[in-house]
């Protein structure tokens, strides 16, 4: 397999898809040549009929390092125009992950930096090893939060924690992410991988069109004042009555077994 091919690793089965950045010896920084995998990785999960859950993760000792500062001939005289690769490249993917139709799980594995933090934030679920950390590195190369960063990352954490990372730098262990509400959890590294595969199949087991909603419902609600909040929890619902998931949650309840819900 080519490069191009084996930068990001893809399988997809039994509805799962699994991702892995794989430049492990640059800590999975992100080439032009992973963006273009990535793409053609996202037009197959976009155009897969039963798909239930994305988990996106790093191979080696590193979730991602961000951008490949290698690719930058920062060195060489003229202009160098970062917003293209940002406008062409990293918003594209940002947004084609935030439209996803079922849940995104990232499990961090170690480092996120930069972007690589931006990608890790991105997820609906976001699971880190102990080990791992999140830093907003552009403070140390005198650039700022891309990716969404500075839209999602105050809102996550306040915006004194916000700002901390983004003028410092500071790494912030998995641990301190997780109090401070920036990470779903935080998991021992000795079994990280069993807790990724509980989370992953768990949500590949549930009633996909009810979470979606709720994922949907959770993220407007910033734009959102409390009476069209409570207008867009109705039509939910209203929606979600029709499923047969539903039907089938609530059948399993009366009938004491577990429920076997097919997404639809
Ligand atoms: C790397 C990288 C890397 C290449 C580690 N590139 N090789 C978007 C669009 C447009 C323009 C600009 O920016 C953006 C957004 C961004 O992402 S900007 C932020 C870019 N990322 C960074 O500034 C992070 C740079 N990396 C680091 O600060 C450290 O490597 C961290 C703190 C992530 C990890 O530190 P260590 O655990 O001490 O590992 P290390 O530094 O020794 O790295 C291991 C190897 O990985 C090393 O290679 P080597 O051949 O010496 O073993 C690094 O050169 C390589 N590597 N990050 N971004």
């Amino acid at each position: 397999m080519s490069d191009s091919q084996t930068c990001v690793l893809f399988a997809l089965e039994d509805g799962i898809a699994r991702i892995v950045l794989n430049r492990p010896d640059q800590l999975n920084a992100i080439t032009v040549g992973m963006h273009q995998r990535l793409a053609e990785i996202l037009d197959e999960i976009e155009a897969c009929a039963d798909l239930r859950v994305v988990l996106l993760t790093g191979a080696g000792r590193g979730f991602c390092a961000g951008q490949d500062l290698g690719e930058r001939p920062v060195e060489q005289e003229g202009p160098l125009d970062l917003g293209e690769s940002i406008e062409q490249r990293y918003n594209p993917l940002i947004r084609r992950l935030a439209r996803l139709p079922v849940p995104l799980v990232c499990a961090v594995n170690g480092v996120a930096a930069g972007a690589g933090a931006a990608l890790a934030l991105m997820g609906d679920m976001v699971i880190a090893a102990q080990s791992a950390s999140f830093i907003l590195s552009f403070a140390r190369i005198g650039l700022m939060p891309d990716c969404g960063m500075s839209w999602l990352l105050p809102r996550l954490i306040g915006q004194p924690r916000a700002l901390g990372m983004a003028m410092t730098g500071e790494r912030i262990t998995a641990a301190r992410a997780q109090e401070w509400g920036m990470i779903w959890q935080c998991a021992p590294d000795e079994d990280f991988i069993e807790h990724v595969d509980a989370l992953v199949s768990s949500l590949a087991a549930a009633p996909t069109q009810g979470i979606m909603a709720a994922r949907d419902a959770i993220r407007q609600s910033w734009a959102r004042d409390f009476d069209a909040q409570l207008d867009i929890e109705r039509d939910g619902q209203r929606r979600l009555g029709h499923t047969q998931d539903y039907r089938e949650g609530v059948s399993a309840f009366r009938q004491k077994r577990r429920p076997q819900f097919r997404g639809c």
